[in-house]
C-alpha cells in the first residue's frame, strides 16, 4: 500500500542536508560528544587511557575508529548512574530495560534529551502522514519500554492528538479505534497482526473496512516483508517500519518514508558505522554487518561506538522522497538472536519468511529447537489460517500437503529441515509487545 498516506517532511533542514554540509555537522558534534563523554565520565576516561588515546586524538570523521567500542556490558556493569554524565538534577526520565540476561540498564534522559527525541520521533510521525487532525493510537507499551512514550512525544510533536492506551486490552483497542476515529496504529507488527485477527474472530469487525487507520509505525522486532503485506491487507494501512533502542534512544533512531526501500537513519543525531562483527573493521558501504552507533546530541547518557548487535546494511545513495540522510535495511536479527541448528545458521525471521510465503498459513507460529540425542531437532509449531482450519472442519489430518509444502519451504529457504506441527487456531501464544517465538531447549539442559 505505498504512497496511500500524505507523508510528509518534519524537519527538512536536517533531513534533506547536503551530504557535504551533513558530513560536516556530524564531524563538529562527534569531536563536541567526544570532549563531553571524556570530561564528564571516568568510564570514557579509563576506556581512552586503555586506548592509548586521548579527546584531541579525534580530529575529524577519519579518526572516529581509534575510538574503543561500547558494549552492552558495559551498561550492566555500570547500573544504574555510572554513566550519567550530568548531576541527577539534570535528569528529568529514568527509562530500565532487564535485558535477556536479567542484569538491568537504564537510559537517562535531560529535558535537552527528550526533546530531541520527541524531535526525532517527530520525523517518524511526519512520516506516515501524521500531522494535526490525525488520532495517533499509541499501542506499545507506556512504561520502562521507551515505545509507548517515545511515540507519545512525537506524535504530540506534529500537532497529533494522541491515545496513550499502552498495549494489551484487544477488544477494548478495537473498540476505543472505531469510537474514537483513530487515524494512526503504533505497535509491535505481531501486535498489529494480532488485532487484526481478533477483531474479526472475537469480534466480527473488518478492522480494513470498519476501523480508520490509515498507517501505523511498527517495529520494536524484526519482521518480514510477508508480514508488513498480510498487516496492511488485513488492517487496510500502509505499514511502515520503526527502529530504535533504549540505550540511544529509545524508538526514533531510523524510520521508512513512503518510498519503503529501507529506513532513514537520522545522522545528524546518531552516527551511524557497519562493521564486521567479528574483526570490528568497517565493512563497504552497502555490505551486511553490525550497526554501531554514536549519540551525537546527548546530555545524560552519551555513548561513544555503542555495539548495537544489530545486522543489517547502510546506504546513502539517494531516495526519491529528497532525504539526503542515509538508509538502513530492515534488521535481520540481533547476532546475539542467531540460531543454530545442526550447523546452519539462521534468524528466525528468515524462518518467518518461509512460513509466510505459503498460502493458508497464518502469522501465529513458535521454533522450539531441541537435542534429543545427538542431534538438533527443529520444531516449527504454526496455525493454519482461520478460513482453511474452518474449511477443513478442524480436521488437521486433511491439511497433510500443507505442511509438506511448509516442510518444503523451510528447508529451501532457512536451509535446514524441521518438523512441522500443525495445530489447532487459537492454541499457540498471542504477544502483545515483542513476540518471543523461539524456544532453545539445548540451552536449558
Ligand atoms: O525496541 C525501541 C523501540 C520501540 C523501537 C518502539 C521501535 C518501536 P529496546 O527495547 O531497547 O528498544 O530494544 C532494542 O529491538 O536493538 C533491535 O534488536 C530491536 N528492534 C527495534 N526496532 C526494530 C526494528 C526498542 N524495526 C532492540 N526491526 C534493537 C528489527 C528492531 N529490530
Amino acid at each position: 500500500m505505498k504512497g496511500k498516506v500524505g507523508s510528509w517532511i518534519f524537519e527538512p533542514e536536517f533531513e534533506c542536508m547536503p551530504r557535504e554540509k551533513l558530513e560536516k555537522l556530524k564531524e563538529e558534534r562527534l569531536i563536541k560528544m567526544v570532549n563531553y563523554a571524556y570530561d564528564k565520565l571516568d568510564f570514557y576516561k579509563k576506556r581512552f587511557k586503555e586506548a592509548g588515546i586521548k579527546p584531541s586524538d579525534i580530529k575529524g570523521l577519519e579518526d572516529l575508529t581509534k575510538i574503543p567500542f561500547t558494549y552492552k556490558d558495559d551498561l550492566r556493569k555500570n547500573y544504574p548512574y555510572g554513566l550519567m554524565a550530568t548531576s541527577m538534577d539534570e535528569i528529568i526520565e529514568i527509562h530500565c530495560s532487564s535485558g535477556t540476561t536479567g542484569t538491568p540498564t537504564t537510559a537517562l534522559y535531560t529535558a535537552r534529551d527528550v526533546e530531541v527525541w520527541a524531535r526525532a520521533v517527530a520525523r517518524c510521525c511526519a512520516s506516515i502522514g501524521l500531522r494535526k487532525g490525525d488520532i495517533l493510537q499509541v499501542a506499545y507499551g507506556y512504561g520502562l519500554f521507551t515505545g509507548g512514550l517515545g511515540l507519545h512525544y512525537g506524535g504530540q510533536k506534529v500537532g497529533a492528538a494522541v491515545l496513550p492506551i499502552s498495549s494489551g486490552e484487544t477488544e477494548r483497542q478495537i473498540r476505543l479505534a472505531r469510537e474514537l476515529k483513530t487515524t494512526a496504529i503504533a505497535c509491535t507488527p505481531t501486535y498489529a497482526a494480532y488485532m487484526g485477527e481478533y477483531a474479526i474472530e472475537k469480534m466480527g469487525i473488518d478492522p480494513a473496512k470498519e476501523l480508520y487507520w490509515k498507517s501505523g509505525t511498527l517495529g520494536a522486532e524484526p519482521w518480514s516483508e510477508e508480514l508488513r503485506e498480510r498487516i496492511e491487507n488485513l488492517l487496510g494501512i500502509e505499514a511502515f517500519d520503526i527502529y530504535g533502542l533504549s540505550e540511544i534512544i529509545g524508538p526514533g533512531v531510523a524510520h521508512e518514508c513512503q518510498y519503503h526501500n529501507g529506513s532513514h537513519l537520522y545522522e545528524d543525531l546518531f552516527l551511524p558505522e557497519i562493521i564486521d562483527p567479528e574483526t570490528g573493521e568497517h565493512v563497504e558501504e552497502g555490505e551486511l554487518g553490525e550497526l554501531v552507533l554514536t549519540t551525537l546530541d546527548r546530555e545524560g547518557m552519551p555513548l561513544l561506538r555503542f555495539r548495537t548487535g544489530d545486522l543489517t546494511r547502510f546506504t546513502t545513495e539517494e531516495c526519491e522522497c529528497g532525504r539526503t540522510i542515509g538508509r538502513m535495511e530492515k534488521v535481520l536479527g540481533r547476532s546475539d538472536d542467531m540460531v543454530k541448528v545442526r550447523g546452519v545458521k539462521f534468524w528466525p525471521k528468515t524462518v518467518e519468511d518461509a512460513l509466510l510465503s505459503v498460502k493458508g498459513v497464518s502469522t501465529n507460529y513458535t521454533i522450539v529447537i531441541e537435542r534429543p540425542k545427538l542431534l538438533d531437532v527443529m520444531t516449527i509449531n504454526v496455525e493454519p489460517t482461520k478460513e482453511l482450519y474452518e474449511e477443513v472442519g478442524g480436521d488437521m489430518s486433511k491439511l497433510e500437503d500443507l505442511k509438506k509444502e511448509i516442510a518444503e519451504k523451510v528447508k529451501s529457504i532457512v536451509g535446514v529441515s524441521a518438523i512441522i506441527n500443525l495445530v489447532p487456531v487459537g492454541t499457540l501464544p498471542r504477544f502483545i509487545g515483542k513476540a518471543k517465538r523461539v524456544e532453545d531447549r539445548r540451552k536449558i539442559t
